[in-house]
């Protein structure tokens, strides 16, 4: 796919640049997407139905026990293109003292495993664990645990570090997403169906403050209408493109 030539323009002379990222640009490192993630044993439930506070409530067990397989699943995946070419456009546009940003809704950590150096992560982290009662956190990095759910020093439940639904983001994720939204002259959304809020209203955000557009992503999503630019392929293959283009020297 070729890159439109005002596109090429806007990435070579905007000076500011806010990107979100969702499950789609981890699906090429072999991570589900959310809403294929039920397959094998969960494909019986419905991940929003796991995914909250009260499935927690009613059984520990069976939550802890997801969320560690899929905390496996992400430690033993590799960053891909889409992720490492994300890193160099960081750099690219940091080193010219310009403005980039990227937030993610991803739990999976792959975007710092790739290099990205501040990464904005709405939805939390499965591999922080913390403590429901003395809140003591910590990242996990071994193998699965022995007991579902974990237990704390203190003798409370552990659960993974990550934002349910029902729950409320992180404030300060937020606030600083807010505003990378309200201050870009470039957004891209790469790899989200754009339903989950509210993540999902970053876009728009952008958009109001006059931001253009760009979406990445092989099928249309609720978003695309409001696109400045559709790019319709996998951020393995686009992104790379679009970080060649920022690396190439302004005209
Ligand atoms: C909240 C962590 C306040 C856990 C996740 C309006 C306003 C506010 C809230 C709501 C609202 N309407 C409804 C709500 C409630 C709810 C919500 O949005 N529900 C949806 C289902 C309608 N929101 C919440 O509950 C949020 N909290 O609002 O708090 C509050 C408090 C109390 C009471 C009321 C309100 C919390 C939401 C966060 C939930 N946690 N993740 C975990 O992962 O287990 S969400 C999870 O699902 C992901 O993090 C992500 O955000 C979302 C999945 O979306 P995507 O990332 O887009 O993935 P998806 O599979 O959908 O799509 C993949 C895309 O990739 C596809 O388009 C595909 O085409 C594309 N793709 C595939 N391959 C590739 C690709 N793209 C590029 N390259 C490829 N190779
Ligand atoms: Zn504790």
């Amino acid at each position: 796919m070729n890159i439109p030539d005002e596109l090429i323009q806007a990435l070579q002379q905007t000076a500011r640049v806010t990107v979100m990222t969702g499950a789609g640009i981890s699906q090429e490192s072999g991570i589900p997407t959310f809403r294929d993630a039920m397959e094998g044993l969960w494909a019986k439930y419905d991940p929003a139905e796991l995914a909250t506070p009260e499935a927690f409530e009613r059984d520990p067990e069976r939550v802890t026990r997801w969320y560690d397989e899929r905390r496996m699943k992400c430690l033993s995946a590799r960053p891909n293109a889409g992720h490492h070419a994300l890193a160099r456009m960081e750099s690219a546009f940091q080193d010219r003292g310009d403005y980039f940003v990227l937030i993610t809704q991803n739990i999976d950590g792959l975007h710092r495993s790739a290099g990205s150096r501040d990464v904005i992560e709405l939805h939390g982290s499965i591999r922080r664990w913390r403590c429901v009662a003395c809140n003591r956190a910590r990242d996990e990095d071994g193998g699965l645990f022995e007991t579902y759910p974990p237990r704390c020093e203190c003798g409370g439940m552990r659960r993974p570090d990550v934002v349910w639904f029902g729950e409320f983001l992180p404030e300060a994720a937020v606030r600083r997403a807010t505003a990378a939204s309200l201050s870009c002259n470039l957004f891209l959304s790469v790899g989200t169906s754009g339903v989950v809020y509210p993540a999902a209203d970053l876009l728009n955000t952008a958009k109001v403050a006059g931001a253009k557009i760009v979406e990445v992503n092989p099928e249309p999503t609720p978003a695309s209408a409001f696109a400045d630019w559709m790019l319709p392929g996998r951020a393995g293959d686009v992104l790379p493109k679009l970080a060649e283009i920022t690396e190439r020297k302004r005209m």
